[in-house]
């Protein structure tokens, strides 16, 4: 099989291609996710390092009066963008139900298995849950639900620090084009990761397990997978790397020797000397007034942040502003 690298219809194929042709190489964390790296990003949300999914977790359970508040509404929809296996919104569900509110849930997300899987437990926990997932990228969801939503407004929850895996700019450009998407009125509710002690940001991508290090090597797998490599992975390491000043953790994948890698389905061969990292993912921590003032440069208003009794991870509730 070859791909051509300029098919539409690849296109982890050529991002793969640009990503490794580029003077500093990098790959992007969006495509940890095929089966196996779902499953290796489960394992890390269990890890005791990771904290982020805990602290998510206890914030959702105390936010609920908040968020009512906010909405100041009997009916509204709720939409998640990157449902992942939703255990994290069940806790929300559960409350927004003994609150009496009427709600719609729509997840969006790109794999159809971690649907699939939260329609099966949906389905069995609420069987007459208004439940309308959506398969697509966020904005093509967002644009499929269109700007009518019969007065209702909607709660759109960011969940799990997924924001941190864009830079900041880049951040600001995602949360500005979501916006677009929504009504004045309407909530965003996003999880950040908050600055920290840096051991403890190092530890939660560096657990003792190897976890996320067999989570991140996978994308190398998963290229010699889909895309007939010969990555040698014996000879590649994971590294982390955390700069207090800028709030940025970064991965990277490090070759011990130096190494040519062919991709056969691209026609294509990498020399990499020893030791030349590929960056494969940045997870951004912020402070909380950072987040506000990314709020504004976004065009939202600023409503609260709802943050773990140690700080360390904040959801921040965002209004669409009348204009
Ligand atoms: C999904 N995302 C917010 C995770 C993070 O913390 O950046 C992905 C991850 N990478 C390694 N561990 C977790």
């Amino acid at each position: 099989m070859t791909i051509s690298p300029t098919s539409q219809l690849n296109a982890f194929a050529q991002d793969v291609l640009d990503g490794l042709s580029r003077p500093v190489r990098q790959l992007s964390s969006k495509w940890f996710y095929d089966e196996q790296g779902t499953r290796l990003f489960k394992d890390i949300m269990r890890c005791p390092e990771y904290y982020l999914t805990e602290a998510e977790s206890r914030i959702y359970r105390q936010c609920v009066p908040n968020l009512l508040d906010a909405l100041n509404a009997p009916a509204f929809d709720l939409i998640e963008l990157g449902a992942g296996d939703g255990t994290k919104t069940q806790i929300l569900i559960e409350q927004f139900l003994t609150a009496g509110v009427q709600f719609s849930y729509r997840p969006i997300d790109l794999s159809e298995t971690a649907l699939s899987e939260l329609g099966t437990l949906i389905k069995l926990r609420w069987p007459t849950l208004d439940f309308n997932p959506i398969q697509a990228d966020y904005f093509e969801a967002l644009d499929r639900l269109g700007a009518a939503t019969g007065g209702r407004p909607r709660l759109v929850l960011f969940p799990g620090a997924n924001i941190g895996n864009f830079s900041p700019s880049e951040a600001v450009g995602t949360l500005k084009r979501l916006r677009s998407f929504l009504n004045p009125g309407d909530l965003l509710f996003t999880g950040f990761d908050l600055k920290k002690d840096p051991g403890v940001v190092l530890a939660a991508y560096n657990d003792v397990g190897g976890i996320t290090a067999a989570f991140n090597l996978n994308l190398l797998a998963r290229i010699n997978r889909e895309l007939e490599g010969d990555f040698a992975l014996d000879c590649w390491r994971h590294w982390e790397t955390y700069d207090p000043a800028s709030g940025a953790a970064r991965s990277f994948l490090l070759p011990v020797e130096s190494q040519q890698v062919h991709l056969r389905a691209l026609n294509r061969k990498f020399s990499f000397r020893a030791w030349e990292p590929i960056a494969v993912e940045i997870s951004q921590k912020y402070n909380l007034r950072e987040i506000e003032g990314m709020a504004d440069a976004a065009g939202f208003t600023f409503l609260h942040h709802v943050s773990d009794d140690r700080q360390w991870f904040t959801n921040s509730l965002w209004r669409v502003p009348t204009p």
